[in-house]
């Protein structure tokens, strides 16, 4: 009969034990959750937020479709809308220092370095209609060339 009692005690005991080892493990196991959450948060924060933003060109006095686009912190707009087969002259506004100074329109075979805090033009003629990216040499800022027929 003391054996039995002894037994009885020593399965309560690891029955104690091991509720204290599986909820140790939940608390650990919801605190290493909150830190992969923490690491996304810091890591999303590294995105640039762009604001969409359209600019239409207009046709100068030479006879050639205009548009300004301003960089700093992305184009200024963003996507720019001009009709198929008249020149184009886009002047860039660079108004900082970094890999934005090189704009490159890969569809059109167009690269050009840029002066910062200085406007430079940049002039082709987009002989094909769709959508066209225009990048920095790392495409980490994008703008988009919109051709209308
Ligand atoms: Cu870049």
């Amino acid at each position: 009969m003391k054996q039995f009692t002894l037994y009885l005690t020593i399965i309560i005991l690891s029955i104690i034990i091991a509720s204290v080892n599986i909820f140790a493990q939940c608390s650990m196991g919801s605190g290493g959750h909150k830190q992969h959450t923490q690491k996304t948060e810091s890591h999303s924060e590294h995105k640039k937020i762009v604001t969409p933003s359209k600019g239409y060109a207009f046709i100068n006095d030479d006879g050639m479709q205009e548009a300004t686009i301003t960089i700093k912190d992305g184009y200024h707009p963003n996507t720019i809308i001009v009709k198929k087969g008249i020149p184009l002259r886009l002047n860039f506004d660079l108004q900082e220092e970094g890999c934005t100074a090189t704009i490159s329109f890969k569809d059109f075979d167009v690269k050009k370095l840029l002066t910062p805090f200085d406007i430079a033009t940049v002039e082709f003629t987009p002989d094909s209609s769709g959508s066209f990216t225009f990048a920095c040499p790392m495409n980490m800022i994008e703008g988009t060339l919109l051709v209308k027929e």
